[in-house]
């Protein structure tokens, strides 16, 4: 017998072009030249990352692809018997329970984005933490408010019931910056829509002021500390980004695109629409046919991969 304790790294990642861009580029730096990253086929992707292994000293990682697809994390749940607490570090709380969603076919595991946080307490052995950044938390609050209010006046839940959902809903609402559950194996997923000025997958999802980078990164590393933590998926960047040329030099903190500060969130949203800016906007003389300027646009997608490179270094390196 003897303890293996070069185990190779390995990151999964589900191969969508954006992925594949982030991974080239995580490539090029020496840190990450011992690591092995295994793409999964985009189709039949959920099979593959069920099959996904437990490395023996450290925790399985995974690269899923758009906020829609934040499922796959249902799919990478840890398969031991061992009770697992999974934080989801999101602007959502993906956790709606099949009693209150209005499409759930009984008998029937359906998991999507908006769910699959409640799915993995309802047919894994799992509790649910989200950490959510300040700017969502309320919306998340009232939207949950309204699914409860259907599900009663449909009659699928009681008084009581809304009240113990309601009460459930408040208790896995954590901090960014809490500690974790000593005794318990964890599971962290990232859905980067959580983070400023990110270029997310659906345009409403790009927010102004969420959580640094480096916040998540911080609270990752905590994770790790406990030496209980087994599984990690991060994911949400908009596909295909755009081609861009890196740009080291963003701070993570503090974002700047070269843009005036009030045309930071209009010069990403325009990213969706060809690289233009919406007629809406009045612009500097100098953006010829209402184009986001190269460098823009350079900077927008060197911060979208600096926020993947910041966090998996946190799980991956010590
Ligand atoms: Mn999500």
């Amino acid at each position: 017998m003897y303890i293996n304790i070069s185990e190779k790294k390995k990151v999964y990642y589900v191969a969508n072009r954006s992925n594949t861009k982030i991974v080239e580029l995580l490539r090029k730096f020496k840190k990450f030249c011992d690591v092995d990253f295994i793409a999964i086929e985009e189709k039949n992707a959920a099979r593959q990352i069920k099959r996904i292994d437990q490395p023996k000293t450290y925790p399985a990682v995974l690269i899923w692809t758009t906020g829609y697809k934040h499922y796959h994390s249902f799919c990478f749940d840890y398969k031991g018997d061992e009770k697992v607490i999974k934080r989801n570090i999101d602007a959502h709380p993906d956790w709606l329970p099949f009693v209150i969603d209005p499409t759930y076919k009984r008998g029937k595991v359906e998991v999507n984005y908006s769910n699959h946080l409640a799915r993995s307490e309802e047919f894994h052995n799992y509790t649910a933490q989200f950490a959510l950044p300040s700017v969502s938390e309320i919306s998340a609050g009232i939207e949950f408010y309204f699914y409860l209010d259907d599900a009663l006046s449909a009659k699928r839940i009681s008084k009581k019931e809304k009240e113990e959902l309601s009460r459930a809903f408040d208790s896995r609402k954590v901090k960014l910056e809490d500690n974790y559950e000593k005794n318990y194996k964890l599971h962290i997923s990232v859905d980067l829509d959580s983070v400023s000025s990110f270029f997310s997958a659906n345009e409403i999802w790009v927010v102004g002021i969420a959580f640094e980078p480096t916040a998540i990164a911080k609270s990752v590393r905590l994770a790790k500390d406990t030496g209980n933590l087994v599984r990690f998926d991060i994911g949400g960047c908009y596909d295909p980004l755009p081609d861009f040329e890196f740009n080291p030099s963003i701070n993570l903190q503090n974002p700047s695109f070269g843009v005036p500060m009030k045309l930071t969130i209009p010069a990403i949203l325009a990213l969706f629409n060809g690289g233009k800016f919406s007629d809406y906007y009045i612009l500097p003389k100098s953006y010829v046919d209402r184009k986001v300027p190269k460098n823009v646009v350079d900077n927008i997608c060197s911060y979208a991969f600096l926020c993947y490179k910041k966090i998996l270094e946190a799980v991956l390196f010590d």
